[in-house]
This record gives structure tokens, sequence and C-alpha cells, in this order.
């Protein structure tokens, strides 16, 4: 499947289907399995759980460990992200390719490359409305940036699946406000298009591309399942982050030497 310029700029969104290989989601999935299991042993050594559960599926086994804590459940992994599995998606050739369309030869990763294991009835992971903009700075119209996000299960309406309200992001920065756990874009603005909001359901490979000033949220996860996913940004490294931390350089025709070389060389960089 093409990516579409001219629908991106008219809806602030393209999903490219069946994108990312096996083989790539297997390497990232084998990570968070990972991750989880370090939580698992975590948890055994503080005498927080009496049994590892690791015989369970991977939409599964963080839900178990963590039913008797739901304080301590885990919403989000940034710094634990600099393992070799994650660096084929982050690097996927394709998406670069689409990024490399949008944003010119100089792409960074930016710095908030996430997964996150929306886990089901937790209040702290269901993502209000908001534009990645609104979190950045009033600066953040001129970032020259694409977001990337994608499952590593089926996401639909159940489970958590985001919305979008297409073409919202021709409206620049709106007023965000703060609520319990995040901003959210004020309710005079987005009461009237709430009903022109589309819910992304995607499968494991589907990549969805969408601009940072468009309006989006994360639904309530309202089943016994974890939705695994992982969201980032592509930014034209030429321009800074505005942010304190700088991000990664996946590709460049000005630095060549300053681009992340392979997953291992991923795995020894730090979040920044
Ligand atoms: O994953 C979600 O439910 C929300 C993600 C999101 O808001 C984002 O990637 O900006």
């Amino acid at each position: 499947m093409t990516f579409s310029q001219e629908y991106f700029d008219r809806q602030g969104y393209f999903i490219l289907k069946g994108v990312i290989e096996p083989a790539c989601r297997a390497a990232a999935q084998r990570e968070c399995e990972s991750l989880v299991e370090g939580l698992a042993q975590q948890l055994l050594a503080q005498g927080k759980i009496a049994q590892s559960f690791s015989a369970a599926p991977f939409d599964q086994r963080l839900l178990l460990l963590y039913q008797d804590l739901p304080d301590e459940t885990p919403r989000i992994f940034r710094p634990e992200l600099h393992l070799p599995g994650f660096f084929g998606l982050f690097a996927h050739a394709r998406l670069l390719e689409v990024a490399g369309q949008m944003l010119g030869p100089e792409i960074r990763l930016y710095p908030n490359y996430s997964v996150r294991p929306k886990l089901p009835h937790d209040p702290r992971t269901e993502v209000l409305w908001h534009q990645d903009a609104g979190y950045t700075s009033a600066e953040a119209q001129v970032l020259r940036m694409v977001n990337v996000w994608t499952p590593l299960v089926p996401a639909r309406v159940e489970n958590g699946c985001m919305q979008f309200v297409p073409g919202s992001h021709r409206q620049g920065v709106v007023a965000h406000e703060r609520d319990l756990h995040y901003l959210r874009i004020a309710d005079t603005v987005i009461q009237p298009l709430e009903a022109q909001a589309v819910s992304i359901e995607v499968d494991p490979g589907d990549v969805v591309f969408f601009s940072n000033l468009l309006f989006h949220r994360g639904l309530p996860n309202e089943v016994d399942q974890v939705r695994w996913s992982l969201d980032f940004r592509y930014q034209d490294a030429t321009q800074p982050t505005l942010r304190q931390t700088q991000g990664h350089l996946l590709r460049s025709r000005a630095h060549p030497d300053q681009v992340v070389r392979d997953a291992e060389h991923w795995a020894q960089l730090k979040f920044q």
C-alpha cells in the first residue's frame, strides 16, 4: 500500500496496513516480554506476588502480575526501550521512507518514544482528547514532525484504540486544560467536534501516521486483556526538539556518522 500525502494533509493521518513484518513485530514483543519478566522477578523478590505467571499469554501476564497491585501497574515504558529488539521497528526502512517524504533527509526519533501496556479498568490509561503539540510548548506548531502508532495486539474500541477528529490538525495548537492525569483539549473546542470522531481500529503490522496537531485520544480499555502498543515520533532533525532531551538521529545526509548504526548501537544508548 502506498502512503498518500494528499490524504494525510487533508485528514491529518494515514494508516499503512500490514507494513511491519512478523519478525520485526516479534522482536519488539520479545523485548516487551523481557520487560515484564524483569518486573515479575522484582515483584517476587519484594514478596509482593506469590507466582510469576510465566506461562501466561503476552496480553494477560502483566494483568495477572498486578491484579492485586493496581496502583503499581506500569502504564508506559520509555527509558527501558534501549533494547536491541525495538530498533527494527523504530528504524524501520519503510517508516523512515515515509518520514523522509514528509520531513526531508535529516530524521530524528523524537525523545518520547513509548511502549504502552494499556491495562483494563485503569483510569490512568484513558488518554484524554489532546494534540501532542499541546504537551510541547507554544512554539510546537512550528515542529516538523510525524507521529507513528502501532499495536502489538489488535486494537479495537473495546480494548482502548485511539480516536481521531479528521481534519482537526488544521486548527493549529488549541487551548489545553490540566486534568488529573493528562492535559485535555478545552470542552468548548472539542465538544462541537466529538460527533465527527473516528475509531482507529488496527491490527499488529499496521502503522498509523498522524499529525502532532491532530485531535486524538486513547479510549479506556474495557476488556480483560493488555492492549500493547508503541508510539513514537519522527522529527526533522535540523530543528530543535523544544525539550531538554534530544532524541536519536536515524537518517542523515549531513551527518551520517551520527546516525544510530544498528540494534547493538541502539542498545548502548540511553533515553534522551
Ligand atoms: O495509545 C493510546 O491510547 C494513546 C496514544 C497517544 O495519545 C499518542 O500516541 O499520542
